[in-house]
């Protein structure tokens, strides 16, 4: 059993806490933000994650967690804090390094640092090395230093957390060692072990492979106006081949990760990484093309009013973290065009989240952003006497045509394409 100190207790580094916790170590959880603090102590896990807030309260009960502001002594760190990326779109590791100064003080022979955190290429041997040397005692001589990115899914991160197969990357031999017998006291998946650089960059590959591969799909979508081809049946049929995997073409692309983490290549290989930023351009652009769609088929009608149905980056969770819907209403907005939003899990938003039925009353379009289950059970005639005018854009092929067009709606589904050639 050791005694563990994570730090950064987000959507990775609370249900990593918990997990070490439930499996024999006594764990103190560390976040600057006193909300965070209080909740975790309360027993609530927030987030959309299943089972995590019984799991939270176990580790509670049995006394083997608990949360504080600050750092204290420990056997082992995990530091697993945002990287987010600034206007510029440089990598910002403030929260990093100043979670790394925070360890220095409690740091003391024998000891373990790992980095969950997703980061730059070399940041581990270089700035995070340093900042954790500045207390005097040596990376890899006097203390283990490794690298362990997390790839669990949101939503589903109980489970993947512990099954998932994890990389680890020790700065030498002994703290991939170190690192390994950490991991593995609690990850049923394979460890795999390699160096800190490579680690980084399997994180940073993972998710730029599928933002290029979504940039594709959108790529192949956005072809349909010309080909008049339906995207949606092409993609299907396309991956019936035993070796072609293509992605869902959608608004855009959204989270604190997928449009975040191929910056960090782009930022330390400008000429080598032209595909992977016109992946980027691609997706980024992706919610002005919705809105092009909404405001031709709005096209004669003054003061067009569009209800947005979905703010989360994804389905089913709260997250709305880089929303494609953010741009596509302020483009809307731009347009002239008043826009509500609503969605069943999201409640802060810019604009402002209202129900479904009051961003309906008196639409003229219905936009939908993202494919919650909810969407999915709209019975078009109940909503239909709402609208002032009756279209429903689908964005994300959530929709069954005839159910909204036997309803007197005119349905256009993004990717489908009219025959023009
Ligand atoms: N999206 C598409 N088309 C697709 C798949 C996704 O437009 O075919 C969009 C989604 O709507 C969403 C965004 O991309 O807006 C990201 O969705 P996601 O399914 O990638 O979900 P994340 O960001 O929650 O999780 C990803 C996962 N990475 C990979 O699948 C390689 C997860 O395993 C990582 O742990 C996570 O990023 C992370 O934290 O890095």
């Amino acid at each position: 059993m050791s005694n563990i100190c994570v730090i950064g207790l987000g959507f990775v580094g609370l249900p990593a806490a918990i997990m070490f916790a439930n499996n024999g170590h006594t764990v103190h959880g560390v976040d600057i933000d006193e909300s965070i603090i209080d909740a975790v102590m309360r027993g609530e896990a927030g987030g959309d994650e299943p089972r995590l807030t019984d799991l939270l309260q176990h580790a509670l009960d049995v006394g083997n967690f608990r949360a504080s502001a600050s750092t204290s002594v420990a056997d082992a760190f995990v530091i697993a804090v945002p990287t987010p990326v600034r206007g510029d779109r440089t990598p910002d590791m403030t929260f990093v390094i100043n979670a790394c100064r925070s360890i220095v003080d409690h740091l003391k022979p024998g000891d373990l640092v790992v980095v969950e955190s997703t980061i730059p290429p070399g940041a581990t041997a270089n700035e995070i090395t340093a900042t954790l040397q500045e207390g005097g005692l040596k990376a890899g001589t006097d203390f283990s230093l490794a690298y362990c990115p997390e790839r669990v899914l949101p939503g589903n991160i109980v489970k993947e957390i512990v099954e998932n197969d994890r990389i680890i990357g020790g700065i030498d031999e002994r703290s991939t060692k170190s690192a390994v017998d950490l991991y593995g006291s609690v990850v049923t998946g394979n460890l795999r072990e390699s160096d800190a650089a490579t680690a980084e960059m399997v994180k940073l590959a993972e998710n730029t492979y599928r933002d290029v591969n979504i940039a594709l799909a959108n790529s192949l979508a956005n072809m349909s106006e010309t080909t008049g081809v339906n995207i949606w049946n092409v993609v299907e049929m396309a991956n019936l081949h035993p070796r072609v995997n293509i992605h869902q073409p959608g608004p855009g692309v959204g989270g604190h990760c997928i449009p975040v983490d191929p910056w960090f290549l782009v930022n330390a290989d400008e000429s080598s990484s032209k595909l992977i930023r016109l992946a980027r351009e691609v997706n980024d652009g992706q919610p002005r093309i919705m809105a092009n769609l909404a405001i031709e088929a709005l096209t004669g009608i003054q003061r067009a009013n569009a209800a947005l149905l979905g703010a989360s980056y994804k389905p089913d969770v709260k997250d709305a973290r880089e929303s494609p819907t953010a741009d596509l209403s302020a483009h809307l907005t731009n347009a002239g065009i008043t826009v509500s939003v609503a969605d069943p899990h999201v409640t802060e938003f810019v604009p402002a989240i209202v129900p479904l039925y009051d961003a309906i009353q008196d639409a003229d379009i219905i936009i939908v952003v993202v494919k919650h289950e909810e969407y999915l059970q709209i019975h078009p005639q109940a909503i239909a006497g709402l609208m002032r005018t009756r279209t429903v854009l689908d964005t994300t092929n959530a929709l069954d045509r005839d159910k909204w067009e036997s309803s007197g709606f005119t349905f256009l589904r993004y990717g489908e394409g009219r025959k023009t050639c």
